[in-house]
């Protein structure tokens, strides 16, 4: 018996170690999911970082009342079975406990809606951008426009990378042609629409998705803390090729950002927007 425990510990360790040195190989993790993974992928944003910890948060919680809840059957069944107890009492009330079992469960619920509506207002209530992009879904691609009052004035596709076109280091399903580029440590304010059916953008490590639903314009801000890429997918069953819109986002330094302007500028020249401003969606 301690012989076969002891193969398996060594098993354990043995495939923790494969398990370890596959992440090593896979060292890209930061922004786009890894083997095995079942935690969320790290959080790059203010926004994404406090959602994480309101859910760790409500882990805890949660578990704690299944505890206690299991802990009571468990008292019931061994203490008040037939065997154990065969004259129940008749008891039909007990203030105390009513009492208790309502106020408790109150106290919890306002623990979680604190924290919970927090996190919402900090969504919703967008700080002074630094910048705003404009994102719209098409059945089965994402475009974006940077406004021309930006430094931009410029949109373009992203579409999916085929599999068999992939460069060595770039994820699978998760790889576009073209790009977000955005600079570190600012305030963008994304908006998003779309010219056809309901999708969603929505990337984990930024810690957010915002419909985008055709004649509305929602929006979202993020601040990408770290330099880096990022990939999502649209989070909204849209369709057939659903799974095949992904999205990419690239935070920069802001010198790298100018550049990218100047380039994107030439790139994408044929797409020139007109030079109108986005529209604003809070008014
Ligand atoms: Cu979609």
């Amino acid at each position: 018996m301690v012989n076969r425990l002891r193969g398996l510990s060594s098993a354990l360790v043995a495939a923790g170690v494969m398990a370890g040195s596959a992440g090593a190989a896979h060292a890209a993790g930061i922004g786009q999911p890894e083997d095995w993974q079942i935690s969320m992928q790290q959080a790059v944003t203010p926004l994404a970082r406090e959602m994480q910890s309101f859910h760790t948060e409500l882990m805890w919680i949660i578990t704690a009342i299944v505890l206690f809840v299991l802990a009571l059957i468990v008292v019931v069944v061994v203490r008040f079975n037939e065997k154990a107890n065969p004259t129940p009492s008749k008891t039909s009330h007990n203030t105390a406990i009513e009492i208790a079992w309502t106020v408790v469960p109150v106290l919890v619920l306002l623990l979680i809606a604190i924290p919970s509506f927090r996190l919402l207002r900090n969504q919703l209530v967008i700080p002074k951008a630094d910048i705003t992009i404009k994102t719209t879904g098409h059945s089965w691609y994402w475009s974006y426009e940077y406004p021309a009052d930006q430094g931009g004035g410029f949109q373009f596709d992203a579409n999916i990378v085929e599999q068999a076109d992939l460069k060595p280091g770039q994820p699978r399903l998760l790889t576009t042609d073209n790009e977000v580029v955005v600079p570190v440590n600012k305030v963008v304010r994304l908006q998003t629409t779309s010219a056809d059916v309901i999708h969603s953008w929505g990337v984990p490590s930024l810690g957010f998705t915002m419909d985008a639903v055709p004649g509305r314009l929602n929006e979202i801000w993020f601040k990408i803390e770290r330099e880096g890429v990022y990939y999502g997918q649209c989070r909204e069953l849209c369709g057939q090729r659903h799974a095949y819109m992904p999205i990419m986002v690239r935070a920069v330094s802001d010198a790298e950002y100018a550049t990218w302007l100047t380039q994107a500028k030439q790139k994408f020249a044929s797409t020139a927007t007109d030079g109108t401003k986005l529209a604003d969606a809070t008014r």
